[in-house]
């Protein structure tokens, strides 16, 4: 059973914490292929590795003794016109831009301006505002990965300078426990409630993203700085530091990322520290549930708490195994994510079934009005699988990534860029007052968050192997990169992904060279047939990567053809808000239906979907250009109950015959689409016509 918080996460409880027993915690497994020395200062970072910064992926995994899988830097794939390309050229264009005027004037840059007596202003903002900032030049150096951008290069200088002139001579960062609050740094409610160490988290991945696109290291020195300076020294195990209690778990996988960059086996160390969990910090029972952290990751047994910071553990034990592969976070991790497909997860990918707490609920809890699905916690889930599959090459985490992407984190940002989500519920009613999409919101962590990830697409279409290529996603795109034994090699995609069902890929390897491409097969498409050179593919399996091996000679042809047939869904019968009802699908996007879209005086409360005609589908493809961006959109007949349309008043005695129903069509919309246009009702799960 999932606790409910029963306290608000930004009530600072002022609980006597003992500073008890400080016996030393057990280090875990080191791995030995990336080991060395601490550094002597920055200068080890990219030496340890002898590795061109540039050339690092979203995540460095080249010496990460148990990935199977290598990232592939951002810059190496681009991506062309199609369905990504137009997200993120406004991403990159309105999004990003947009957003760094609205942290400047919602205070975010005055909070460190203010530090070095450059601004008046009062700070502002929540305890984890910096992060904001951070997560902002994450996606600025994303971006700068792909594209050189003079401006935004300029921009985020800038920015980065700003926070750096405030870091203090220990290391010490943070624009909110300054002056009368400085007294309070690293107090354990502190570590509980304020943020510390999840902003330099988010500084740390901001940073090594900037330096991976620049090769600047202004910010990376300054993360450097606050961990080996400040936090190294003063806390960890062992009885001369202060122990630590990861509030918001994020620093964990920052950390691991700061060790594939460094080399210092140290950042790994703490990390693992953090993830054991310190028990002289004591907090209640429903502490250790809504923070995610503060006992033995490897004691978990399901999912539970914040979403975001349940998903963000989840990541740095991911990464954790991938360095260390200690087998018992290995399982630990799997029993976590079969709990969360299983019980816990949107059909959109989206994860957090709770406001109250931003939580996950219990098992099959999944309301779909009142659904929280934060965009973080749907990236958070993207994150996470992106590791698991890291560790395996296994489709089914591809799967997941592709479905959290397309839509419970797609749905997180406006077509036009500036307006954001904070829920993705699965249905809603403007009639409650709600506005679903907004420019800003005090807590803006998702919106810098929404715009890091379109930022760093390009890294999570391939992945190189020790014998070839995985290839996870599908866009027009040319990945211009190299075998893992050093060939260079081009792969270009053309299609029109997910809209229709054809990929035509070229495979031109600088030399002929013998390796395997592992094309994914998604787990959506019924069957698939594949071709090289014309020659049909036999094996091809849905929800497996199909393994082509042989000779690959420049100009190779693929010719993939998924089965784009839209489909119906229904969810297990316990998730009693689904039940009777069915979700649309076609390829990789979930469809949800707006109330603008059907018949005048047709409700969506009132209307059934009726799925059993006697076609292969009952949905007809309308290519509708002028829509949304370019969209396909789905009709298919329905009916309105009318018993459910007439009735006033709440209940009734129940009468067995069938209600009178009178037919109606009904046209669907991606869900990633919807409050793009008016407020109006939403709902992706409808009940069936015979339900
Ligand atoms: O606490 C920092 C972020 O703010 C969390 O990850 C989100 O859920 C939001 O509450
Ligand atoms: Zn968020």
């Amino acid at each position: 059973m999932t606790k409910r918080p029963e306290i608000s996460r930004r009530q600072f409880v002022g609980s006597a914490i003992s500073a008890a027993t400080m016996a030393a915690l057990p280090l875990s497994n080191l791995p030995r292929s990336r080991e060395k020395e601490p550094p002597s200062g920055s200068a080890a970072v990219g030496a340890s590795t002898g590795f061109e910064w540039k050339d690092e992926g979203v995540l460095n995994l080249v010496k990460s003794p148990h990935a199977k899988l290598r990232n592939v830097p951002i810059h190496a794939v681009t991506i062309a016109s199609g369905f990504w390309a137009a997200r993120r050229q406004v991403n990159v264009e309105k999004s990003i831009p947009s957003m760094e005027k609205l942290l400047e004037s919602n205070g975010r840059m005055d909070n460190f301006l203010r530090l070095a007596g450059k601004s008046d202003a009062p700070q502002r903002g929540p305890v984890f505002s910096d992060s904001d900032v951070y997560k902002w030049t994450e996606a600025a150096g994303f971006a700068l990965q792909s594209a050189g951008r003079p401006e935004l290069r300029n921009l985020a200088d800038k920015i980065i300078k700003e926070v750096v002139a405030v870091q203090e001579p220990s290391g010490y960062l943070n624009t909110y426990y300054v002056g009368d609050r400085a007294k309070d740094r690293m107090t354990p409610e502190v570590q509980r409630w304020g943020h510390e160490l999840y902003n330099i988290g988010h500084m740390i991945q901001g940073s090594i993203a900037y330096y991976r696109a620049t090769g600047d290291r202004t910010l990376l020195d300054a993360g450097i700085r606050f961990v080996d300076g400040f936090l190294l020294p003063n806390f960890g195990p062992g009885p001369d530091k202060k122990p630590i209690f990861s509030g918001h778990p994020e620093m964990e996988l920052a950390l691991i990322e700061l060790y594939r960059t460094t080399g210092d086996k140290r950042h790994l160390e703490l990390a693992g520290y953090i993830l054991q969990g310190d028990d002289r910090i004591k907090v209640p029972h429903r502490g250790y549930v809504y923070h995610f952290c503060g006992i033995p990751f490897t004691s978990r047994t399901h999912l539970e708490g914040h979403a975001v910071r349940a998903m963000y553990a989840c990541c740095g034990a991911a990464d954790y195994y991938l360095e260390t592969g200690d087998a018992t976070y290995w399982k630990t991790l799997n029993t976590l994510w079969d709990d969360l497909v299983n019980h816990q997860m949107y059909v959109t990918g989206g994860v957090g079934a709770r406001s109250d707490g931003e939580a996950f609920g219990d098992v099959y809890e999944l309301p779909n009005f009142t659904a929280y699905g934060e965009s973080c916690a749907a990236i958070g889930n993207m994150m996470w699988n992106w590791r698991m599959l890291a560790a395996t090459g296994d489709a089914k985490y591809a799967d997941i990534i592709e479905r959290a992407l397309y839509n419970g984190i797609n749905s997180g940002m406006s077509l036009d860029g500036t307006l954001y989500c904070y829920r993705n519920p699965l249905g809603f009613d403007p009639s409650g007052g709600d506005r679903i999409r907004n420019p800003w919101y005090d807590v803006t962590c998702c919106p810098p968050n929404l715009e890091r990830t379109f930022a760093s697409l390009p890294g999570y279409f391939y992945s190189t192997c020790a014998d070839g290529l995985y290839l996870h996603l599908y866009d027009n795109s040319v990945l211009d990169w190299h075998l893992e034994n050093g060939t260079p090699l081009k792969v270009q995609q053309k299609t029109n992904y997910p809209w229709k069902d054809g990929v035509d890929i070229t495979v031109t390897p600088e030399t002929p060279v013998e390796f395997t491409l592992y094309l994914r097969i998604p787990g959506w498409s019924d069957h698939a047939q594949v071709t090289v050179n014309g020659k049909a593919v036999s094996g091809v399996t849905p929800g497996e990567y199909l393994a082509l091996r042989r000779k690959w000679e420049p100009g190779d042809a693929i010719s993939v053809k998924f089965d784009l047939t839209t489909h119906t869904i229904e969810a297990n019968p316990r998730v009693v808000d689904d039940y009777g009802r069915v979700a649309v699908q076609r390829g990789p996007l979930v469809y949800c239906l707006e109330q603008l879209d059907q018949p005048e005086g047709v409700a969506l409360a009132d209307v059934r979907l009726d799925v059993n005609q006697k076609f292969s589908s009952p949905f007809q493809e309308e290519f509708r250009d002028d829509l949304l961006g370019g969209i396909v959109a789905l009709k298919c007949a329905g009916a309105v109950d009318e018993k459910s349309s007439s009735r006033a008043g709440l209940y009734f005695r129940y009468r067995p015959e069938t209600s009178k129903k009178h037919a109606t069509t009904l046209t669907f919309i991606p869900y990633y689409a919807w409050a793009n246009r008016a407020s109006t009702p939403m709902q992706v799960w409808t009940p069936a016509v015979n339900a």
